[in-house]
């Protein structure tokens, strides 16, 4: 989040800035999403904006901004002034769908506080769910029974997030402030965690953390690092019985090793809230397993007034020759 967003009120930047130049000119456009449901965000952002929706955007040749999730393939590389592609989250694999991806626009991502409480509230629960057997409180309850559980707690309950970026860290201060004994993996060290998370980085560190996960949470970016990064290696280093936590994407995840992994028992139960194919397709064997939790990848989600006015705080600052803080940085893909 950049000063500019946080001190501004939604679109008094790019209302100045349209009034000195033509108005900027915004396609919205997926090939998977309906994106007429952020018009009106956009409309109340900035009123005389050149406002396209997908998939007919008219003339290509002035469009400044992409407003994408899972952009068709080519559409991005016709447009000759494009200076921003914005995603609609926080993660940006999603702009892969199209393999023409012009290499000339800033790429940018949603970072969002809203989002990050939504994402904490989402794992602090699905922690929770399954260290406090609520699966099974539901089950007796069903049945009449009055079925006490064992209480283990939370001290002595580890919970390990890969991943320490805007979700990770506000995870994690929530896990803590719970009780749970915090700890988290990124891909360069940490200096400004929240006191007593306990802190490891790189694949030198890769495997004392997984060792003290009682849960594991996937909180990373898809990359070509991190694709099947949940695969029966990693789960073998986890504490027998671990619970695996996926809310980052379906494919950091290899689902028949989770599959093998629950009915060997190395892996205790997961709960699942990203997938390869969205939706899950009806006859998937995540449906009907026992241990396993599927949600509708809806850990998250960004508010449109918020994409709204961060778009148009990212092409202002573009147009005036500045680079948003919330650009991607294409080495590294995140
Ligand atoms: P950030 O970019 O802020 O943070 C990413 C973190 O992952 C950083 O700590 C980074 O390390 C770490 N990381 C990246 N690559 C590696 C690697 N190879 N090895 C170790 N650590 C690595 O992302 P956000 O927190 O904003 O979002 C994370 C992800 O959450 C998104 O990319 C998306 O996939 C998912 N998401 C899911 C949603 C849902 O509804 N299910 C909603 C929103 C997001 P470093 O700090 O060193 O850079
Ligand atoms: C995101 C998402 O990346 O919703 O923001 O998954």
């Amino acid at each position: 989040m950049t000063r500019t967003d946080r001190d501004n009120p939604a679109g008094t930047l790019s209302k100045m800035d349209m009034t000195t130049t033509k108005p900027p000119c915004v396609a919205l456009l997926s090939s998977v999403l309906d994106m007429q449901y952020l018009v009106p965000a956009f409309r109340a952002a900035a009123p005389g904006l050149d406002l396209r929706v997908g998939p007919d955007l008219g003339a290509l040749d002035d469009i400044d901004a992409a407003v994408c999730w899972a952009p068709p393939p080519g559409l991005l590389a016709a447009m000759p002034k494009l200076r921003l592609v914005q995603s609609l989250g926080a993660g940006i694999d999603h702009l892969r769908s199209d393999p023409d991806l012009p290499p000339g626009p800033t790429v940018c991502r949603i970072v969002d506080t809203a989002m990050a409480g939504t994402m904490t509230a989402y794992v602090t629960w699905a922690v929770i769910q399954h260290q406090r057997s609520m699966g099974a409180y539901l089950a007796s309850a069903a049945a009449g029974q009055w079925q006490e559980q064992p209480i283990v707690a939370p001290s002595r309950h580890r919970v390990g997030i890969a991943g320490l970026g805007t979700l990770g860290i506000a995870s994690a201060r929530a896990l803590q402030a719970v009780g749970y004994a915090v700890r988290g993996w990124s891909r360069s060290p940490k200096a400004d965690l929240p006191e007593g998370v306990q802190a490891f980085h790189g694949q030198d560190g890769l495997d004392a953390f997984l060792a003290g996960c009682d849960a594991l949470v996937c909180l990373l970016p898809l990359t070509a690092q991190t694709q099947g990064f949940l695969c029966a290696d990693l789960f073998a280093r986890l504490p027998r019985g671990a619970h695996l936590i996926n809310v980052g994407r379906g494919s950091h995840l290899v689902e028949a090793d989770l599959l093998r992994a629950l009915d060997d028992g190395t892996l205790g139960a997961a709960t699942l809230d990203a997938f390869q194919h969205e939706p899950l397709p009806s006859g998937h064997p995540f449906w009907r397993h026992p241990r396993i939790n599927v949600t509708p990848h809806v850990a998250a989600r960004t508010d449109p007034a918020t994409i709204a006015r961060q778009t148009l705080d990212n092409l202002a600052q573009l147009r005036r020759g500045q680079r948003p803080a919330v650009a991607v940085d294409p080495a590294q893909g995140y």
